[in-house]
């Protein structure tokens, strides 16, 4: 299949890029690099050293034989670039992983919160026009996230996008309905998630767009199969207090001998998923395509859940490292409950990999070989959701 990976320069974009490649697919990357602009823009690398997007390419030429082409334009900006592109390449599938994916960098101020709108929405809706202009029928992959539904359950497993619903009509029957599932963002980067989802319930309905859309926990690891085979594919790992995510910094903390830095009582509990996993889900979504009048698709991609100070105290006696309990720089529940059906992907085959002790030993071990590249500075989250 021709695929066309939006952001295929990121953390979960480029070893899915890498995957679906050695699958045999035929890949193009867009991206406008702006993730690593906005490292610039904090003063911060990537843990690993990542290496530049064409000496990536050229390496996995060397190694796997196979090409992937490269644009460096903005989607949510450049329209005319991306429908041309959809007109000459004729994509079957496109990913969508190209918007600004850290809530903390989200909250930092206004103009923050203004790009990450910006960015966010007017990628997302520049896609689906583009699509509709193209006249072909693609199947528009998306990553969306867990935290569209908040992280409470009342009391049940959070459905996969749905929830039924009972109203009482006029006349006293009981009518069943499906909607979306209600949102309920945490911060500026999770309200643009629940927006996405109501343009592709909105161009779904309207132009037939095919369209799958994936509520994915928090992402840890590192590497995968094919980021492994050479050190110029290394993935990035992002440890700092804007983008780091908290099993990852957490792992890393302990790498560099800092105390691991719980938000408030740790008592959050979250979804998460491991990045091999994240591009095999990707996989088995492009191969299990909605046909063509279906609603808009919607899995949950996760495979476990956690409360952080679980995972403090785990790592903490895998490691020795000390726990520090510091003020939320968050506006969310202290403690809360969180369960997720995630039947859809476990009925299409895939065999979730769960936390285990190699694992994460594995993701300490790249973090210990790359600690010299550790600004310490950076590592306390310092972005607040109220001044
Ligand atoms: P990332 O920031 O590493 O990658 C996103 C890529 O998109 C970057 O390379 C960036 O340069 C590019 N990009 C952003 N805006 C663009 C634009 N307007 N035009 C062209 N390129 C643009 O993020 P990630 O961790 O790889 O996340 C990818 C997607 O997965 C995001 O949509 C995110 O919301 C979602 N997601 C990530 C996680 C996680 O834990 N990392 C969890 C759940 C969902
Ligand atoms: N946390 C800590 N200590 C830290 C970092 C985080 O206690 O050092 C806590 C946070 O307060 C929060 C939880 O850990 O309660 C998760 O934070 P996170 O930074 O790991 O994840 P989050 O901000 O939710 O965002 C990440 C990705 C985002 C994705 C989301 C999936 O950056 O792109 O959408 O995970 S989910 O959380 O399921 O919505």
């Amino acid at each position: 299949m021709n695929v066309v990976i939006l952001g295929g320069d990121g953390f979960c974009g480029w070893p899915t890029a890498l995957h679906l490649s050695q699958l045999g697919h035929d890949i193009v990357i867009v991206d406008n690099l702006s993730r690593r602009n906005i490292d610039n823009e904090l003063g911060i690398v990537s843990l690993t050293p990542i290496t530049s997007i064409f000496t990536r390419i050229k390496a996995w030429e060397e190694v796997s034989g196979k090409a992937i082409q490269f644009y460096n334009f903005n989607i949510a900006k450049e329209y005319d670039r991306l429908l041309n592109l959809f007109c000459t390449y004729r994509p079957d599938v496109v990913v969508h992983f190209a918007e600004q994916r850290a809530a903390p960098y989200s909250m930092k101020s206004s103009r923050q919160k203004r790009y990450t709108v910006d960015n966010n929405l007017n990628a997302t809706n520049n896609i689906l026009c583009a699509i509709v202009d193209s006249g072909l029928d693609i199947h528009l992959v998306h990553l969306g996230t867990m935290g569209v539904y908040g992280y409470g359950t009342a009391g049940m497993k959070i459905p996969e996008g749905y929830l039924d619903i009972q109203v009482t009509t006029e006349t006293g029957e009981i009518q069943s309905q499906q909607i979306l599932y209600p949102a309920n963002p945490g911060s500026v980067y999770h309200m643009t998630k629940t927006q996405d989802q109501l343009f592709f319930f909105y161009y779904n309905k309207n132009d037939g767009i095919r369209i799958t859309d994936l509520h994915q926990g928090v992402v840890w690891g590192t590497n995968t199969r094919e980021t492994k085979l050479d050190e110029r594919l290394i993935n990035r790992f992002d440890y700092d207090g804007d983008y780091g995510t908290v099993l990852n910094r957490f792992l890393m903390q302990a790498a560099i001998g800092h105390p691991l830095t719980v938000h408030g009582t740790g008592g959050q509990t979250r979804a998460f998923v491991h990045i091999q996993d994240t591009v095999r889900c990707i996989q088995i979504a492009i191969d299990n395509p909605p046909q063509k009048s279906e609603r808009v698709k919607i899995f949950n991609q996760m495979t476990e859940t956690h409360r952080v100070r679980d995972l403090a105290k785990l790592v903490s006696q895998i490691t020795g490292a000390g726990i520090e309990f510091l003020d939320n720089p968050r506006q969310e529940a202290l403690e809360n409950d969180l369960h997720v059906e995630n039947k859809c992907f476990l009925e299409l085959g895939l065999e979730p990999i769960k936390l285990s002790t190699d694992l994460m030993k594995e993701v300490t071990e790249v973090a210990a070989k790359y600690k010299d590249r550790c600004d310490l500075a950076k590592i306390i989250c310092t972005s607040k959701w109220r001044k």
